[in-house]
């Protein structure tokens, strides 16, 4: 079946940031009872979400919770339904956020999808911790998000120079901005890192002024939360994530802040982030080379020259060591959900079978 493009070129649509890679996944058949639909909000049990009509509250079938479902999904829903719909199913992503949840619990959860760019948000003040930004950097790089650091509260810092030389130290190409987020002046300019129709997310800690970064942007009046003093950390204020419209048919993504930032299966980008540490390793003498005394290091020879921070490289091991370790406790986790699913449904056929008999 082909697919319809006049239909699904709906300038409606397009404002919300649909485009090629969902409309190659609907079938024409399929439009004449079904609309896409963006996700907007998630609660325990319904979704809001809009379609080029306006805005709609959605259920999900048994089989599925919403918690299957990320802010800024696409999913397709019956058509001319009026306030409330279930979901048909939801359209492939084209990115997806997502760490593994805090606790002991190995599960993940969706932090946002359909994302193109990540503004890592943090403040000229206590909470400036480079370490925590990597994390950041390595969940963007690993989606395939665009990343770009924010550092708010530039208008408190005697020197937020310094705190942009810290973060720049990241990677040579990666933008880097400082601003007051209640200075509509300042924060405009963060428009010219996405176009009308694409997505972006402010990510960080509580209290650095993500709600305050949207408000300023959207003239809107979210709730935003004072910060402690002696270390600067915020009282968990928005609760939920939400998309919202700014400027010019822009998304931008407002969540709540992380206490900690759990990564799973983002080995491609420590790889991205730490390119010049596995380029190093790369040329070790000893292919299982650890990296601490052995003879013909690369990477202990570049700290010698201080060609490397030996900061960076205890970051990267202890990413590595954590990547692989939370993966493979989700994967054993999926893995185990899996069997007790068959075990279940293999004891269900077996009762209908003797039923059947009976
Ligand atoms: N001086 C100054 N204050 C700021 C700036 N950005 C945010 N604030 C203040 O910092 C406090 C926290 O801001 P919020 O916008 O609620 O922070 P948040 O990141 O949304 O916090 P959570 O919702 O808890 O995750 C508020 O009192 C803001 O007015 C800034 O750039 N400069
Ligand atoms: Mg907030």
């Amino acid at each position: 079946m082909t697919n319809n493009p006049t239909r699904l070129a709906d300038p409606g649509l397009i404002s919300l940031g649909w485009s090629a890679h969902f409309m190659m996944q609907v079938e024409a058949d399929e439009l004449d009872r079904f609309t896409p639909a963006r996700l907007m909000q998630i609660h325990r049990s319904l979704i809001e979400a809009m379609t080029s009509e306006g805005a709609l509250t959605l259920t999900t079938e048994n089989n599925m919770s919403t918690g299957d479902f990320a802010v800024g999904d696409w999913v397709l829903v019956p058509k001319d339904k009026r306030g409330e719909a279930r979901i048909e199913r939801r359209l492939d992503r084209l990115t997806l956020l997502e760490r593994r949840v805090a606790g002991g619990d190995a599960r993940a959860q969706l932090i946002g999808a359909n994302i193109d760019v990540l503004f890592i948000t943090s403040s000229c003040n206590k909470d400036f911790n480079v370490a925590r930004m990597e994390r950041y950097l390595i969940l963007a790089r690993d989606a395939g998000i665009q990343p770009v650091v924010l550092l708010t509260k530039a208008d408190l810092a005697s020197d937020p120079g310094s705190y942009e030389a810290q973060a720049q130290k990241l990677g040579q190409m990666l933008p880097v901005l400082s601003l007051d987020a209640r200075n509509k002046d300042q924060v405009d300019t963060l428009l010219d890192w996405w176009r009308a129709g694409q997505t972006a997310a402010l990510l960080g800690s509580s209290g650095v002024g993500k709600t305050t970064l949207l408000n300023t942007l959207t003239q809107a009046a979210h709730d935003t939360g004072g910060i402690r003093e002696d270390d600067a950390k915020g009282r968990h204020t928005t609760t939920a994530r939400g998309l919202y419209r700014v400027a010019e048919g822009r998304w931008l993504m407002d969540t709540p802040g992380m206490r900690e930032l759990r990564l799973f299966d983002v080995g491609e980008g420590v790889e991205a982030v730490f390119a010049d540490i596995v380029e190093l390793a790369n040329a070790c003498r000893f292919s299982d080379c650890g990296h601490d005394s052995e003879p013909g290091c690369a990477v202990q020879e570049a700290i010698a020259s201080a060609e490397l921070d030996p900061d960076r490289l205890k970051r990267w091991q202890k990413l590595e060591r954590e990547d692989r370790h939370n993966s493979e406790t989700i994967a054993d986790a999926r893995k185990r959900f899996r069997q007790h699913g068959k075990r279940v449904r293999s004891a269900m056929a077996d009762r209908m079978a003797l039923k059947g008999r009976s």
